[in-house]
């Protein structure tokens, strides 16, 4: 994988990367998931078979208690063999519906919120709704923005690293573009 930049929100680093996110020696790593937490596809996939058969099994425990995750709530499980030590599930927006920026400002809220909760350093997000589900990148990229700023301009906290990475540069890259030209 490759950095391509970084800039700084208050006392927080965030790093762009393109590349496999599975990879990444974090604390915790993000997962688009869907709302009954079945990790088939796209970086669920990739995440559920690069660390194994124990973030299933623990996503299935954790439908079974809890019910299904709603779009932009948050689950966390741990990471099977992966490095990292927690996978924070969210579920994004499907698609360009009315509603659904909010629904994607609450999965940063949510993410950035439980992150700190669990006291973690480092996080990685991958492009959470805007593969399968079909949600606007152009929304992704402004809602991703406006909420890394408003959480992190004045955070004091343990998360000192927040990791935005995907497979495909050129959405890595717009997201960069759009960081450097508003922090
Ligand atoms: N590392 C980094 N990014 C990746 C990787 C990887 N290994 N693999 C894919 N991506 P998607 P969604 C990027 O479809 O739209 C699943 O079936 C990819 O380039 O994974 O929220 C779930 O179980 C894209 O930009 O998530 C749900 O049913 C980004 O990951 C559904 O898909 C997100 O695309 C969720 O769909």
């Amino acid at each position: 994988f490759e950095t391509i930049g970084s800039v700084k929100v208050g006392d927080v680093e965030i790093r762009f990367i393109v590349g496999d996110i599975t990879k990444l020696d974090v604390d915790a790593i993000v997962n688009a998931a869907n709302s009954y937490l079945q990790h088939g596809g796209g970086v669920a996939g990739a995440i559920s078979r690069a660390g194994g058969p124990e973030i299933q099994k623990e996503s299935d425990e954790y439908v079974r208690k809890n019910g299904p995750v709603p779009p932009g709530g948050v689950a966390v499980t741990g990471a099977g063999n992966l490095k990292a030590k927690y996978i924070i599930h969210t579920v994004g927006p499907i698609g360009d519906k009315e509603g659904n920026d909010e629904i994607m400002k609450k999965a940063f809220e949510n993410i950035f919120s439980k992150a700190d909760e669990l006291a973690i350093n480092s996080v990685a997000i991958p492009f959470v709704g805007t593969g399968i589900f079909g949600y606007p990148l152009e929304n992704f990229i402004k809602v991703c923005v406006d909420e890394t700023l408003k959480f992190f301009s004045n955070y004091k906290g343990p998360i000192k690293l927040v990791v935005f990475c995907d497979i495909d540069s050129s959405k890595v890259r717009k997201l960069l573009h759009s960081f450097e030209n508003s922090s």
